[in-house]
């Protein structure tokens, strides 16, 4: 499995990065590369810093890491949205390179911190110092443009930051987005070319995800002032994990590279508060999306609820209760994890096994609450669902995500994050430890 994980790296690697999948997603993807360097880190440590630095590399003067670099040598169309529709080239504090104006969930300080903990060097301090005032740019980005709601939450300006664009969280806020699925007649789109159009979002998801990005763009991806003109905002429990885990990585950076740890900690401590403050909801025992435009919290139960669970100073009561959550007929199974976790609550109506992130069982997000039951003294939970994961891509390969009853691979069928955060995996299953 080692071999198979290593090759797929190896085939998706692109001069200085690694592309998800050469097929669907042909170009760099901010939070993809910083799974891709945890996983690198076991087989090539130097690619993890190039992975890293070269995504860093496309960071703006704001500090926002772009969610999509674009690969200058690949032919017009090779992905849609591309350079041309975003227009990063026209905007001032953008990087010469052509880059989307939106960003994803924050993992790269923990997958620095990671991939120095898996192999450290003298290379890898070096590239941690280059690397440190970058990540330290990125929260303040977040902390403060990002901080829409001024509660000291980052919000989201739309699905594709959060990762998990095409969650049922995301259902009503994108409702009230004004667009017409004819609108796509404009355009064409890149990814039922290479995957089942049943699996992917609809034309009128699409047309709404043009529409969010047009009116972001037409302000000039500027963030102040969202909540009078843009249509999308919203607080993610994940997002939100991944900006504290990131927090905690960052105290753990700084004393390598010569710097303070403690305002880390303090940054840390507060996202944590504000996360449960503003996104548990006690009736239910997990966390939920907040709409900033309504107020109110999105009732949908994914599983973007359990992210919270990274963060090693989430209050007991809340970690019991998500852990609860994991475990129960909406998420787990009976028999400790023995399945993967699905992308949204089984026993919801708009559960579905097929569709890319309402229902499928991903890498990524069963990595990070494994991460999350390991720091919360569920060892014995997180070793189901490790197995679990390696059996998933044993019978299946390296895919994009699982069916979550069958295991059948879905989507691209060589995926990187799925690969990487395997050989993570099969080299931390003999001694498990707290990643922060
Ligand atoms: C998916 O997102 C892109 C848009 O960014 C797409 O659907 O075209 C998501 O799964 C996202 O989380 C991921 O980073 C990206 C590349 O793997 O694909």
């Amino acid at each position: 499995m080692r071999r198979l994980a290593g090759a797929t790296l190896e085939a998706n690697w692109e001069h200085d990065h690694t592309v998800p999948s050469r097929t669907l997603y042909p170009h760099q993807w901010s939070w993809d590369s910083a799974f891709i360097a945890i996983g690198w880190a076991h087989v090539r440590p130097e690619r993890a810093w190039r992975e890293l630095e070269s995504l860093f590399r496309a960071q703006w003067a704001d500090g926002r890491v772009p969610h999509i670099v674009f690969n200058p040598r690949l032919p017009v169309g090779a992905y849609f949205p591309g350079p041309e529709f975003w227009a990063s080239a026209r905007v001032e504090g953008a990087p010469t390179i052509a880059t989307s104006g939106l960003v994803q969930p924050p993992v790269h300080a923990l997958a620095a911190w990671l991939a120095y903990r898996r192999a450290p060097s003298d290379a890898a301090r070096a590239a941690m110092r280059r690397l440190y005032p970058r990540l330290v740019a990125q929260q303040r980005y977040l902390a403060t443009r990002r901080n829409v709601g001024g509660a000291g939450l980052a919000c989201v300006v739309h699905p594709w930051e959060s990762g998990l664009d095409n969650s049922p969280a995301w259902d009503a806020p994108l409702a009230a987005v004004p667009a017409d699925a004819a609108v796509m007649r404009a355009y064409h789109r890149h990814d039922t070319a290479h995957a089942a159009p049943a699996h992917r979002p609809t034309d009128l998801d699409y047309a709404r995800y043009v529409a969010i990005v047009a009116s972001y763009r037409e302000g000039g991806y500027r963030d102040e002032d969202l909540p009078g003109r843009h249509p999308f905002l919203v607080e993610c429990p994940l997002f939100n994990a991944a900006a504290g885990a990131a927090e905690h990585a960052l105290a753990r950076i700084a004393p390598l590279v010569g710097a303070d740890p403690a305002p880390h900690r303090d940054r840390a401590a507060r996202i944590t508060e504000a996360l449960v403050r503003r996104l548990y909801d006690p009736n239910t025992g997990t966390f939920q999306p907040r709409d900033l435009r309504t107020g109110r919290l999105i009732p949908a139960r994914t599983v973007l609820g359990l992210a919270p669970l990274m963060l090693p100073d989430l209050p007991t009561p809340q970690a019991r209760t998500v852990v609860a959550e994991a475990c129960s007929a909406r998420f787990g199974v009976a028999l400790r994890m023995a399945r993967p976790l699905p992308s949204h609550d089984r026993t919801a109506p708009d559960f579905e096994p097929l569709r890319y992130w309402r229902g499928p069982s991903w890498m990524n997000v069963n990595w990070w609450v494994r991460c999350g039951l390991l720091g919360h003294a569920r060892a014995d939970l997180a070793e189901g669902l490790a197995r679990s994961m390696v059996g998933l891509v044993a019978t299946a390969g390296c895919h994009e995500y699982f069916h979550p009853d069958t295991g059948a691979g879905l989507g691209s069928p060589a995926f990187g994050w799925t690969a990487a955060l395997l050989l993570d995996l099969l080299a931390e299953t003999r001694e498990p430890a707290p990643v922060i």
